[in-house]
């Protein structure tokens, strides 16, 4: 029963759902990307019946940042702002509600509530937490893309700002850059202390 998930003071984190992760032509296609884009429309549109608010998140990266393999860091190219992929998935449901932009400035970092500075490590909030408190929530429901990196760091941080936090692990895939990643990363969010379906 998705409509029972939420109210008023639940919100729907749909993590970067973009084309760059869930279109197999993208740079960084995670695995049944576009498999789950239908699950999260429903979840969606539940949300958006029950009065619940719906935040979504967008990966954000200038074409150079130590993110990315070419210049020091893990990534292959993915996700650069003002790019096709890194648009939000033309298939996904969009409702009114917030769009968080993570990494415009270069930074790194993998949780819609902060980014770090490669350079000096320095952490620093993004809107997301003040968005959910001034809507008054309680409860976070984490859907997207992907599941072991930015919907595990999310969800991590979701609780930490004493969130309940829910991972419905059939709206979210793994990147699984070393095989078994996803089922860690959703052990690891359990063990903490959210709830994982
Ligand atoms: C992500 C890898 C690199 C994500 C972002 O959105 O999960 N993964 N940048
Ligand atoms: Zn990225």
């Amino acid at each position: 029963m998705t409509e029972t998930r939420y109210d008023e003071r639940t919100a729907l984190l749909v993590v970067d759902v973009q084309n760059d992760f869930a279109d197999p032509e993208g740079n960084l296609y995670v695995n049944g990307g576009d498999a789950i884009v239908p699950v999260i429309n429903d979840e969606v549109a539940a949300a958006r019946d029950a009065g619940a608010l719906v935040v979504y998140t967008r990966d954000a990266h200038p074409e150079q940042t130590p993110h990315f393999a070419k210049d020091g860091g893990t990534w292959p190219v993915h996700c650069v702002a003002g790019t096709w992929g890194a648009e939000l998935h033309p298939d996904l449901r969009r409702v009114d509600g917030p769009v968080i932009e993570k990494g415009t400035g270069g930074e790194d970092g993998y949780s819609a509530f902060s980014v770090r500075d490669p350079n000096s490590g320095e952490e620093s909030a993004t809107a997301l937490d003040d968005i959910l408190r001034e809507h008054d929530i309680e409860r976070v429901v984490v859907v997207g893309l992907a599941q072991d990196v930015c919907v595990q760091d999310t969800a991590f941080d979701a609780t930490r700002h004493g969130y309940e936090t829910l991972v419905l692990s059939e709206a979210t895939r793994p990147v699984d850059l070393t095989p078994g990643d996803g089922a860690r990363a959703l052990q690891h969010l359990r063990d903490a202390g959210v709830t994982v379906t």
